[in-house]
């Protein structure tokens, strides 16, 4: 893309995170789309988390990818904080990523958080998602994404 301001911000509630958050900005190259990562959380930094998602838009962020494990609250506090929309990226945990994603899909009426599957696959399809948001305002995306679906299609004939 031309725009080298980030479009999407990747926020991970730790830095233990960052294996699993890596998918979604390796995505994010791929598609060339510009994205900024940093580690923020709901619990142990609220004020630091509130602040970012309140002036997030303003820096031109459209779409933000929200990773955290456990009680994991990011994404929804996020949300709450924000018109922009929220994808929810739960991490593999002790209970298996399930109080991670109940955590973060559970979200009450009002307040949606796009929220997929636990771990890598769900971080690397955050990614996809987040271009395909991008796509509605940047058509450019389009190709890209008709390109990469063509390409899945293609590896399963393989
Ligand atoms: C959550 O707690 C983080 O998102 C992470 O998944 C989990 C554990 O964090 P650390 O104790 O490894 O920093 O807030």
């Amino acid at each position: 893309m031309k725009d080298p301001k980030p479009l999407v911000a990747i926020v991970m509630g730790s830095d233990s995170d960052l294996p699993v958050m890596q998918e979604t900005a390796g995505v994010l190259a791929e598609f060339k789309v510009p994205f900024e990562m940093t580690v923020s959380s709901a619990h142990r930094s609220p004020e630091r988390t509130a602040e970012y998602a309140r002036k997030a838009e303003g820096h031109g962020i459209e779409v933000i990818v929200a990773g955290a494990g456990g009680a994991a609250h990011l994404a929804g506090v996020i949300a709450g904080h924000t018109i922009l929309p929220v994808i929810g990226v739960p991490m593999e945990s002790g209970l298996m990523g399930l109080d991670s994603l109940l955590s973060t899909v559970q979200m009450p009426g009002g307040v949606p958080v796009a929220t997929v599957a636990v771990g890598k696959a769900g971080a690397r399809n955050a990614g996809i998602l987040a271009v395909q948001i991008l796509s509605g305002k940047h058509p450019e995306l389009k190709k890209s994404l008709r390109r990469y679906k063509a390409s899945l299609a293609a590896k399963v004939k393989a």
